[in-house]
C-alpha cells in the first residue's frame, strides 16, 4: 500500500515521542511491504517562533494533501504566566481541528494487564476496564464566542452546540457501540445547561435508529465520580468537547498514565493521530517521556485511516510483549520495578521495534 504521512511533532516532548512513533511506522512498512512517504510540518509554539503563526498555511496545505497526520503536542510554559497573550500554541490545534473538520475525537482507554498495579485505582475495580470515548471536537466553549467586557473586568465563553454537530458525533458513537458491547453512555449537564438539553434531545432522537443499543445518560459530575468508582460500568461514551477533555484526562489514570493514551481525530478529511498528553515541558529534553501513546496513536492511524488491521495489531502486541517483559518508562513504573528496567524514550522505542 502507498500512503503519504505528515509528521507534525509540535512542541516539547511532542518532538521526542513523535520521532519514536515514526520509527515504528517505518518498521511496519518494511515488515509488511508498504510504501509510506513522509513529510514534516510546524505547529504550535515551534511554528510561532518560526513564522509568527501557530498554524502556518503551509502546514495546513500539507495536512490536507496527506493521507494521515501523526501529531505530537502543542504548548509552552511561557504562555502560562501570560494569560493575555494574543497568539498561543493551542490556537494552532483548534484551527487545525476546525479546518480539517475533525469533529470526532476517539480516545480508547485501554488498560494493559501488566499495568494494573501502576494505576491510581484499586486493581480489583479495574481488571477488564475497556472504554472508548467519543469527544466532540469542533464545538462547545472551545469555539463559542468569547470576550472581555466591562473594561476587562468580566469575561465570558459561550457553550454552544447545533443539532447537526451533536447528531454526527452521536451517530459515530452509536456505530461504535454496535461493534462493541451495544452500550452507550451520553454525558452532559442537562439539569443546568441549555446546550446540554439540546445535546440530550438529539442523542435520544438518534437512539431511535439504534434500538439494539442500551443508552444511558449521566451528568458530567456523576460520570467523573463513576469513572473512579466503577470504571467497568463504561463501554462507549459520547460527550462534548470540554467534558470530554476533562473526563479523558481523568480516565488516563485507569490506563496507568497519560503517557499511555492515544487518540484519533476524524471527520471530513485527513485523520490526525496524537497522544492525549500535552507538551510536558517539565520533562522536555530529558529523554524520559513515555513514547507509548505516540506508538499507539500510530497503531490507530494504520487501522482507522489505512484499514491495516494486522499491522495495527502487530504494534499493540509489541507494546503488550514489552510491558510483559517488564520494561517501563518512569511514569508507569512502580516501587517494584527494578531500576534497570526503567527506560528512557528511545530505549523504550527500541524495545517495541525489536518486537515487531
Ligand atoms: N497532544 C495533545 C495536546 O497537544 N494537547 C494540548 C492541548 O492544548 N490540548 C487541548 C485540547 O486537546 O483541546
Amino acid at each position: 500500500m502507498k500512503k503519504h504521512i505528515l509528521i507534525v511533532p509540535g512542541d516539547g516532548i511532542g518532538q521526542e515521542v513523535t520521532a519514536v512513533g515514526k520509527k515504528v511506522v517505518e518498521k511496519i512498512a518494511a515488515k509488511f511491504g508498504h510504501e509510506f512517504t513522509y513529510d514534516e510540518a510546524l505547529i504550535g509554539h515551534a511554528a510561532i517562533e518560526a513564522t509568527g503563526d501557530p498554524l502556518p498555511e503551509e502546514t495546513l496545505v500539507k495536512m490536507k494533501a496527506s493521507d494521515a497526520v501523526l501529531f505530537g503536542a502543542v504548548g509552552h510554559p511561557k504562555y502560562d504566566n501570560d494569560p493575555s497573550a494574543k497568539v498561543r500554541p493551542e490556537q494552532g490545534l483548534l484551527k487545525m481541528r476546525k479546518e480539517l473538520g475533525l469533529y470526532a475525537n476517539l480516545r480508547p482507554i485501554k488498560l494493559f494487564d501488566e499495568l494494573l498495579e501502576a494505576s491510581s485505582i484499586k486493581p480489583e475495580l479495574l481488571k477488564g476496564a475497556d472504554i472508548l470515548f467519543f469527544r466532540e471536537l469542533t464545538g462547545d466553549v472551545y469555539f463559542g464566542k468569547r470576550e472581555r467586557i466591562d473594561e476587562g473586568n468580566t469575561a465570558y465563553d459561550t457553550m454552544i452546540y447545533s443539532k447537526y454537530e451533536v447528531e454526527r458525533i452521536a451517530r459515530k458513537a452509536f456505530d461504535a457501540a454496535m461493534t462493541r458491547g451495544k452500550k452507550l453512555m451520553s454525558v452532559d449537564k442537562a439539569n443546568v445547561l441549555e446546550s446540554s438539553r439540546l445535546w440530550r434531545e438529539v442523542v435520544l432522537e438518534v437512539a431511535k435508529d439504534y434500538p439494539e443499543v442500551q443508552l444511558e445518560h449521566q451528568f458530567v459530575d456523576a460520570a467523573a465520580m463513576l469513572l473512579i468508582k466503577d470504571p467497568r460500568k463504561f463501554d462507549v461514551v459520547v460527550t462534548g468537547n470540554l467534558f470530554g477533555d476533562i473526563l479523558t484526562d481523568e480516565a488516563s489514570q485507569i490506563a496507568g498514565s497519560m503517557g499511555m493514551l492515544a487518540s484519533a481525530s476524524i471527520g471530513d478529511s485527513t485523520g490526525v493521530y496524537e497522544p492525549i498528553h500535552g507538551s510536558a515541558h517539565d520533562i522536555t529534553g530529558k529523554g524520559v517521556a513515555n513514547p507509548l501513546a505516540s506508538i499507539l496513536s500510530a497503531a490507530l492511524m494504520l487501522d482507522i485511516s489505512f484499514g491495516l488491521k494486522a499491522e495495527s495489531e502487530a504494534i499493540i502486541a509489541a507494546v503488550d510483549a514489552t510491558l510483559k517483559a517488564g520494561y517501563r518508562t518512569g511514569d508507569i513504573a512502580d516501587a517494584s520495578t527494578p531500576k534497570n528496567m526503567i527506560l528512557g524514550t528511545d530505549a523504550m522505542g527500541e524495545q517495541i521495534l525489536s518486537r515487531i
